[in-house]
């Protein structure tokens, strides 16, 4: 018809996204059809692209009624028309509207069935709303009641970040669709997938959101569920948003720009985040979703693990040649060969005979030990007979079928296993004794959590799933990877004690974390316990670290690894790495070396490899890659003052630990798409080689004065340029930003030694002479220190010449003693360096460079305080 044919191509939202595709559908959508549609169909399955039947200008959804103010925003019913069209069972006639006011920069835009109440995220627990309006907001909303859109505005610019008017709002029980123009083409986030860029494209992308089981591939859900996208404004400003659901759900992004949710369940639950600096916006969402728990410093060492070790003598064997090639290395780990037939909290005794004395050796060494632990216990045993699965039957902690029997499904034990239902009050109890016995036998200090999603290896279970249920067939199936929602996981009407399997699906894994983090809190009282998971949701980083998965030894995963750790940081889960010299395949040297040298500055840094591969620990390799390997794991020991200061950041203000280029040049839309380099902190920059032969990179130098680690030498003066920089093989590019004070440490071979090296502070002088940072300190271990104040925090500033430090806290007195300092970037000659406003004191001057030994002048007595004032000129 004459509407449909004037709509422009960016103006279509799709009508009918799966089924029977044909003109007669679409006109009883009453949609637009027009077959001029560049959907394709790749190996079976249908690749995005413009839809042939599409929304009209006019199309009948909600009316707003009973708008009205509240006292901390608005509220309204939204009715549905009578000329609505039935696409889908259950339609929702009456909804309710809750507009919230949370903060200045905080809206949260809430809709919900209006008579009955629908499932929503038990986990995390979001701060409830306030009782009064913010004076003032960063943001404007507004209304348009018929039919029902609404806007977020940004004050400050006018810019309309976010724009419902697309006539795709639909609300049924197991359909829920909304569409919104986006304010720019700069959209980041939308966890978890790999994809070939960090900055996403917006030419018809899906992004389904599915806890899944699965070998990273570009476009499949992976293990987490994060719902957030990040967008950077036109003009420099940048907002996030946030859908609260955890049903399985498609994200699409098209040209328009616009984006397109359609969830199976629950509400929408939406929060903007309005910055308006990146990091302004990561630090909201960790405010709204939970401050990352800082991990125990010597988790900020390498780790070194694979699966299919084989035995306690070859773990030994491997961890010894790697001591005896000086690696620095901080704890040793064990994947699930060390299980008895691969069952949890039982040891193989025989190939593993011997493990508690191992793990003893490792501890006097100075090292951790962490090992594996999968959330299935196996069912299949002779009454009595395994402790987990006795136990677990006992307190009623496994998850049931929709008969109330406990569900079983098949993984690695190749026999029925149970899962524990980890949203169970009697889960503590239970999870805290099978961890509390195992460590009678194996000591852990730190517990890995796999296979969380949770994974299955047959669909739904060993007897597989009703037939009839909408649950396990919905209306609407998202685009995850196989037929049924049930494959390879659980039965979608399994019962939790929380709620039904396919509303709680993708929380598996953040009840686990929170759980497991809980069990080591009792075993070690009051000390940061180490949980990395797999799988993860929103609002994880309060409970876990996380690696990213299973993926392989390609060049291309290496590269992809950048964006992955860059997404996490920004989803507030900053403790992040992925497998060092990949998981699957076979490494080969050249790219183990490589991936050593982008892997040593994860802010989680472990090599880890799949069973049966080569070896790629770092003594496997030739005498020269060992150490080139030694040379860059000490350089990130050197910087381990510099991170944890960063991740006590995260865990107080919510910061990113390693941050994409345009976190610090929002306006330099250069930076934007640049995901081959990145920024730790502020002051660091990392340009890794990602191509396999490659002597020389080109890197881009974001605006202002650039050092080279090493030299300390001035590469560039102005920066906003991109140049070429040698790579040699046993080397990768790190450059100082101007502006910055980064306090490292002499490396040591293990985190605990290392700390007791004195600090010192390479100072970068921008251009008018001024720099400032910061070191913070504590024992490493204890939980909860911002409460206690049991730390000390320095913060450091230069100008005019001189260098003086502030202690803003000195709780804790165990701060090594300051080493030297470098200040780079000088443009004068130094004459005299005077210390404390009185003695001269020596130095080295070279080359824009001067170096003072602090330490020396300063003596024992003065190490708590470190306070003390420099002249240069
Ligand atoms: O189905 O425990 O991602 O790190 O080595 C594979 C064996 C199970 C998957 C994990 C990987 C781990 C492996 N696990």
């Amino acid at each position: 018809n004459a509407v449909c044919s004037t709509m422009a191509d960016d103006d279509r939202f799709d009508c009918l996204p799966q089924g029977d595709i044909s003109e007669a559908s679409c006109m009883a959508r009453g949609c637009c059809w027009n077959q001029r549609s560049s959907v394709q169909m790749v190996n079976g399955t249908v690749k995005l692209g413009l839809p042939a039947c599409f929304y009209p200008y006019k199309y009948p959804t909600y009316r707003l009624e009973n708008y009205k103010e509240t006292a901390n925003g608005f509220e309204g019913t939204l009715q549905r028309s009578k000329d609505a069209k039935d696409i889908y069972p259950n339609p929702i006639n009456s909804l309710r509207l809750q507009v919230i006011f949370d903060t200045a920069q905080r809206l949260h835009v809430k809709i919900t069935d209006a008579t009955k109440d629908r499932y929503e995220v038990p986990l995390p627990v979001l701060p409830g709303a306030p009782f009064s309006k913010p004076d003032t907001t960063l943001y404007d909303f507004v209304v348009t009641k018929e039919p029902f859109s609404f806007q977020v505005k940004r004050k400050s610019t006018g810019g309309v970040l976010v724009d419902t008017a697309t006539n795709t709002f639909a609300f049924y029980d197991q359909f829920i669709q909304i569409s919104s123009l986006l304010p720019s083409k700069y959209i980041y986030g939308l966890g978890e997938h790999t994809d070939a860029h960090f900055l996403h494209s917006v030419n018809w992308k899906q992004f389904t959101m599915w806890t899944t089981d699965i070998y990273p591939n570009l476009e499949t859900p992976l293990y987490g569920v994060h719902p957030f996208y990040f967008s950077m404004e036109e003009d420099g400003d940048a907002n996030g948003v946030l859908l609260f659901n955890s049903n399985a759900m498609d994200v699409i992004l098209q040209p328009t720009p616009a984006i397109t949710y359609r969830t199976i369940g629950g509400v929408l639950d939406f929060y903007f985040f309005l910055g308006p600096s990146p990091q302004d916006v990561t630090s909201q969402y960790m405010e709204l979703l939970g401050k990352p728990q800082m991990p125990p410093y010597w988790a900020l060492g390498y780790h070194l693990c694979r699966w299919g070790y084989g035995s306690v003598e070859n773990t030994r064997k491997v961890m010894e040649r790697n001591l005896a090639a000086g690696i620095p290395l901080d704890a040793q780990w064990n994947d699930i060969d060390y299980m008895d037939k691969n069952k949890d909290f039982t040891i193989d005794g025989s190939k593993f005979n011997g493990i508690t004395e191992f793990v003893n050796e490792v501890h006097a060494k100075g090292l951790r030990y962490v090992v594996i632990v999968d959330p299935g216990i196996s069912s299949a045993e002779a009454p009595g007979s395994y402790q987990a699965y006795t136990d677990g039957l006992a307190m009623n902690v496994f998850v049931q079928n929709a008969s109330d029997q406990v569900i079983e499904g098949r993984v690695w034990t190749g026999n029925p296993q149970a899962y524990p239902d980890f949203t169970h009050p009697n889960i503590s109890q239970y999870w805290l004794k099978q961890i509390t016995d195992f460590r009678k036998v194996v000591p852990v200090d730190g517990l890995w959590i796999d296979m969380n999603e949770p994974s299955n290896f047959v669909d739904g279970s060993m007897v597989g799933c009703p037939k009839d249920s909408s649950l396990e067939n919905p209306p609407y199936l998202p685009n995850i990877a196989g037929k049924t929602l049930n494959t390879r996981t659980l039965c979608m009407t399994a019962k939790h004690h929380a709620g039904l399997h396919y509303n709680l699906h993708s929380t598996y894994g953040i009840y686990q974390a929170k759980a497991t983090q809980a069990a080591l809190l009792q075993v070690f009282p009051n000390k940061r316990p180490f949980v990395v998971s797999r799988s993860t949701f929103v609002g994880q980083g309060q409970y876990s670290a996380h690696w990213t998965g299973d993926e392989s030894s390609s060049w291309s995963d290496l590269q992809t690894s950048i964006g992955d750790i860059l997404n996490f940081n920004m989803f507030g889960i900053p403790f992040v790495g992925a497998d060092i010299c990949g998981f699957g395949d076979n490494a080969t040297e050249e790219l183990c070396l490589r991936w050593h040298q982008l892997g040593a500055f994860y802010p989680f840094s472990r090599n880890h490899n799949a069973v049966s591969n080569r070896d790629q620990d770092p003594a496997a390799w030739s005498p020269a890659a060992t150490e080139a390997i030694r040379t860059v794991l000490l350089t990130r020991y050197s910087l381990l003052p510099y991170y944890s200061t960063l991740l006590f950041r995260a865990s107080i203000s919510g910061h990113t630990v390693v941050r994409p280029l345009f976190f610090e040049f929002a306006h330099d839309k250069r930076t934007y798409s640049i995901d081959a380099q990145f920024l730790i902190g502020s002051s660091v920059m990392l340009s890794p080689v990602t191509t396999p032969n490659t002597t020389k990179i080109l890197a881009y130098l974001p605006e202002g004065r650039w050092f080279d680690f090493y030299s300390l030498k001035k590469i560039s003066d102005k920066g906003g340029e991109w140049i070429e920089l040698d790579a040699p093989l046993d080397k990768v590019n790190v450059h100082l930003r101007e502006g910055g004070i980064v306090p490292m440490q002499k490396p040591e071979v293990t985190t605990g030694k290392t700390r007791q090296n004195p600090i010192d502070l390479v100072v970068m002088l921008d251009k008018t002479g001024k720099a400032c940072g910061e070191v913070y300190w504590d024992d490493g271990e204890q939980m909860d220190v911002l409460q206690k104040g049991d730390f000390s925090l320095v913060q450091f500033e230069m100008k005019n010449g001189k260098l003086k430090s502030t202690v803003v806290n000195d709780k804790y007195k165990d701060v090594p003693a300051m080493g030297s300092v470098r200040v780079v970037g000088l443009e004068r000659t130094v004459k005299k360096v005077v210390w404390n406003g009185g003695e001269e004191v020596d130095f080295v001057f070279n080359d824009h460079t001067v170096m003072v030994k602090v330490g020396e002048m300063l003596g024992k007595e003065s190490t708590v305080a470190m306070e003390f004032e420099m002249e240069f000129f």
